[in-house]
């Protein structure tokens, strides 16, 4: 079968937060529809919707109560099949979010499991003996809180690893299964391109030990036993030409080989490790070192049989343009340069193709997520202040990758014309894609120069990954090698010059510049001195 996406791009679209199309201040689907040319001129190859999916909106589309059908914010089903279709015509595919670790607690199952023992949806969720007073054990889910929701009628609790409106679905029960299997085939077979796996590494429970207590989210943190499930949705992908991208927390990059490589469950996998941050709490930015580590150990375990999905941003944390750049252009081309030629399948979250910003967040009432809200209130508890209180929180909520996206100057940014469902960033006239469009040295051209730099060699998908410089606390630097071609990524990611000593084998040989963020870029030599957020990429003649 064909593994297309090994040489694809991939854009990540936060539907509210994209483009609003009928003016409601939320975005839709046909502010999709009508952006597709912009994405086309990215270059991108494919996009992943999250949920777009009827739900209550508690996780803003991540508790989901009907899995077949589109929320009304978002349009309707007939809009869903013109994107797809459009998006087709323009050569770009969709893959959709698949989240089926939970459902909504409005979903037709939960409310059905809800009235009672002997109901037959009862087992499609996870319940135990229980008192108001008494949970049954002391697990804290993602969110904050007890994994446990005690239900007055039944005198039992539910379990949910996230909020109390996501209970988690059963999956040890065959008709779950069934289900969920049924319903993944009916979206396939309607022409999408593939799943991104929401959280998919929670999904097996089972001994289901109410002992654990000493790591707390062991027992649903990729559990043994999950090979199955994993298995049976690897038969039902195997039918389709699709491609497969798991969030998989806890699946270690030793691990990740099997899940990943060519007859594994999933093409790749997001790993979760590589937000190492440091300072204080309240204004932490990412540890360059740590970063480093983690995102080139996973370079090196999935060698050359597993696959990596590369991100440095998504909908659940800060911009990166903050937490590692400095917000200057310059420093977000910088970190698009060190991870965009890296080996894996690159996806770009929107607005960070123009070096969006974190939020500079006023108070609590600018904040939508619940994980958020869960942990000032627990900060408060502790006996912090109000104002101590919102900026641990908000420095670093996922809030700050959900603004809206900045199309043009202006209070909206071109988003919509009405009030937004979030606050947009005040930084619009600085930072949107109608100005960087015009702009040959803006960030946006950048992004377009890496993609087609990326797609014009294989080195990059196929050549192997050398990390080099390992200890050096400001510099990302490796080499790209296949059998007839050789390239080498520097980039100082951070605020200071520094100076670097390469190895005499790469010093000594002859390079060309393929990539720069700046105008005077040295000739490679032993030892170079580079300014901050300096990216330089060379290759081999
Ligand atoms: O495992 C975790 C904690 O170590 C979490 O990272 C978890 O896997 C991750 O937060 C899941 O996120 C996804 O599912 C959530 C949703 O709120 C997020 O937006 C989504 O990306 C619940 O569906
Ligand atoms: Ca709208």
């Amino acid at each position: 079968m064909s593994r297309w996406w090994k040489n694809a791009v991939g854009y990540q679209i936060y539907p509210r937060s994209f483009r609003d199309a009928n003016h409601d201040g939320i975005g839709d689907l046909q502010g999709i529809i009508e952006k597709l040319p912009y994405l086309q001129s990215l270059g991108v190859d494919f996009i992943w919707l999250n949920p777009v999916y009827a739900s209550p909106n508690v996780d803003n589309g991540y508790d989901i109560s009907d899995y077949q059908d589109i929320h009304p914010d978002f349009g309707t089903m007939a809009d869903f099949e013109e994107l797809l279709g459009k998006a087709h015509a323009a050569g770009i595919k969709i893959i959709m979010d698949l989240v089926v670790n939970h459902t909504s607690d409005q979903h037709p199952w939960f409310l059905e499991a809800k009235k009672g023992k002997d109901n037959p949806y009862r087992d499609y969720y996870l319940w135990a003996d229980a008192t108001e007073n008494k949970l049954p054990n002391a697990w804290q889910s993602f969110f904050g809180g007890s994994t446990w929701t005690y239900d007055d009628n039944s005198g039992q609790a539910y379990f949910h690893v996230f909020a109390p409106e996501q209970p988690d679905l059963n999956w040890k029960n065959p008709q779950v299964r069934e289900e969920i299997y049924r319903m993944i085939r009916w979206w396939l077979d309607l022409g999408i391109d593939g799943f991104r796996l929401d959280a998919i590494s929670h999904i097996q429970k089972e001994p289901w030990d109410f002992r654990i207590t000493d790591n707390p989210w062991a027992p649903f943190m990729n559990v043994a036993g999950i090979e199955v499930y994993m298995q049976e949705l690897k038969e039902i992908f195997d039918a389709y030409p699709i491609m497969t991208v798991g969030e998989a927390s806890g699946v270690s990059s030793k691990k990740a080989v099997h899940w990943t490589k060519e007859d594994g469950y999933l093409n790749m996998i997001f790993e979760l490790e590589h937000n190492v941050r440091e300072g204080q709490p309240g204004a932490e930015r990412l540890n360059l070192l740590g970063f480093k580590k983690v995102l080139s150990r996973w370079q090196k375990d999935l060698g050359a049989n597993g696959w990596n999905a590369l991100y440095v941003e998504n909908h659940d944390n800060p911009r990166i343009a903050s937490i590692l750049g400095d917000e200057s252009p310059k420093s977000a081309k910088a970190i698009a340069t060190m991870y965009m030629l890296l080996k894996g399948t690159p996806f770009i979250y929107q607005g960070q193709e123009i070096g969006m910003t974190n939020f500079a967040f006023e108070s609590m009432e600018q904040v939508d997520a619940q994980d958020s809200h869960n942990l000032y209130r627990l900060l408060l508890d502790k006996g912090s202040s109000p104002e101590e209180a919102l900026r641990n929180v908000t420095h670093w909520t996922r809030d700050h990758s959900r603004t809206p996206l900045q199309w043009e100057g202006g209070m909206f940014g071109g988003f919509s014309e009405l009030l937004p469902w979030m606050a947009v960033n005040a930084n619009t006239t600085q930072v949107n894609i109608f100005d960087q469009e015009k702009d040959e040295q803006s960030v946006l051209s950048h992004y377009k120069h890496l993609i087609r730099l990326r797609k014009a060699q294989p080195v990059y998908a196929e050549g192997t990954f050398e990390l080099i410089l390992k200890n050096h606390p400001q510099v990302f630097a490796y080499l790209r090698k296949s059998d007839t071609k050789q390239v080498l990524v520097l980039t100082n990611l951070s605020r200071n010059p520094c100076q670097i000593d390469l190895p005499t084998r790469i010093a000594n040989k002859k390079w060309q510049l393929l990539s720069t963020n700046t105008t005077d870029v040295p000739a490679v030599a032993k030892r170079l001195q580079m300014q901050p957020y300096d990216a330089w990429v060379f290759e081999e003649i």
